[in-house]
């Protein structure tokens, strides 16, 4: 008897096959409370509209991590398993995502109009993402239910939404729109802001999932070096410094990256953000260029966004940032080196430098 294997086509490809069932599943659980048929559809909209198109940078980390620490080829169930928790990072991503554009006053984000701007959506579009929130709990209880780790899950989730509205806040209150004071930000705020809005719940996460998933302990003594490892403690200690170059990037693009490309129009220079190009073009600027940007940094005006982005290219902002891309790649890749590598379920470096490699030099 000839027996034939399906092909699974690339990891990528398998794991968007996954998204039919997690949507056929919120479609139902939605529908069995008994709602009508247009608010059936309206669901179905805000989840196509705002979930399936992004990189999946961050759902396709917990699957490799996953893989990697367990070490072999995921069976069908422990794929799916993977991939659900990818989702639900998916989702929270999409819940912050279609908020963020809202109070940011976006105009595209993934190369279409941002959700809010969709005609008969507008600000119902707040609902809409206590919709997509709610969403990633129903996966987790429909496929993680009557595992020991459950509850670490959901906690999980719940920590990283504090941290990153924390996160968001600290964004928004050190951006005020009607005064523009550039001697209050500073490239550490940024990097409070940036770990906290960001890096936690795109990268911590997605790996912390994975970690959970396979069971790693809190702490574990290793094997190569003796010592306990306190393996949560040390994904945070690589992954937040990532986050941060992450940020770093998109915040680059915003002032650098074609909107074909990075499918988003940038607003940091009108919605005055503390971002890394302000920060970095302000330490590098002669008092004439600081001059520029006091007055024109925050103001939504298309001539004086002009003036701070021509202000940004004299003082060299992109060459500041290929030089700041290889050096901190660099400073990961040897931190990288310091985590004890041991066989079972244990950390790898491989997690890590899997993750890194996905966004070093990423132009979108
Ligand atoms: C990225 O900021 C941070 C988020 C998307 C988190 C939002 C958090 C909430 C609690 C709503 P950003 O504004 O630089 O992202 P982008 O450039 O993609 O708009
Ligand atoms: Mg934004
Ligand atoms: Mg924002
Ligand atoms: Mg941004």
């Amino acid at each position: 008897m000839v027996t034939t294997t399906v092909p699974y086509g690339s990891k990528r490809e398998r794991f968007q096959q996954t998204f039919a069932i997690v949507r056929r599943e919120l479609l139902d659980v939605f529908a069995a409370q008994g709602v009508p048929d247009d608010a059936q559809s309206w669901y179905t909209r805000i989840i196509d509209y705002n979930v399936p198109g992004g990189k999946l940078n961050r759902a396709l980390s917990v699957v490799d991590s996953v893989e990697i620490i367990k070490g072999h080829p995921l069976s069908d169930h422990e794929f799916l398993q993977a991939a659900v928790l990818g989702w639900a990072v998916e989702f929270l991503q999409a819940f912050f995502l279609v908020l963020d554009d809202l109070m940011d006053k976006s105009l595209t984000r993934r190369g279409q109009p941002c959700y809010y701007r969709v005609p008969e959506v507008g600000t119902i579009a707040v609902n809409d993402a206590v919709l997509i929130e709610s969403a990633l709990y129903t996966l987790l209880k429909l496929h993680f239910r009557n595992e020991t780790y459950y509850i670490d899950l959901v906690e999980l989730f719940h920590e990283t939404t504090l941290q990153t509205g924390t996160g968001q806040l600290l964004d928004l209150i050190t951006a005020p729109e009607d005064t523009v004071d550039l001697s209050k930000i500073s490239l550490e705020k940024f990097q409070l802001i940036a770990r906290y809005k960001t890096a936690y719940y795109s990268f911590y996460l997605p790996v912390a999932l994975a970690m959970l998933m396979c069971e790693i302990p809190e702490t574990y003594q290793s094997r190569s070096s003796g010592e306990t490892v306190h393996a949560y403690k040390v994904a945070r200690s690589i992954l937040l410094p990532i986050g941060e170059y992450f940020q770093v990037q998109d915040d680059f693009l915003d002032f650098a990256g074609a909107p074909e490309q990075i499918g988003k129009v940038g607003t940091d220079i009108v919605d005055n953000k503390c971002s890394w190009c302000i920060n970095t073009a302000l330490a590098a600027a002669s008092p004439e260029q600081r001059a520029v940007l006091e007055t024109s940094y925050g103001q939504r005006d298309p001539a004086m966004e002009a003036k701070v982005k021509a202000v940004f290219e004299e003082v060299g902002l992109r060459e500041e940032y290929r030089a700041y891309e290889e050096k901190v790649h660099a400073e990961i890749v040897a931190s990288i080196e310091s985590v004890p590598d041991d066989e079972g379920k244990a950390l790898k470096r491989r997690i890590f430098t899997e993750f890194l490699e996905k966004i070093y030099r990423r132009q979108k």
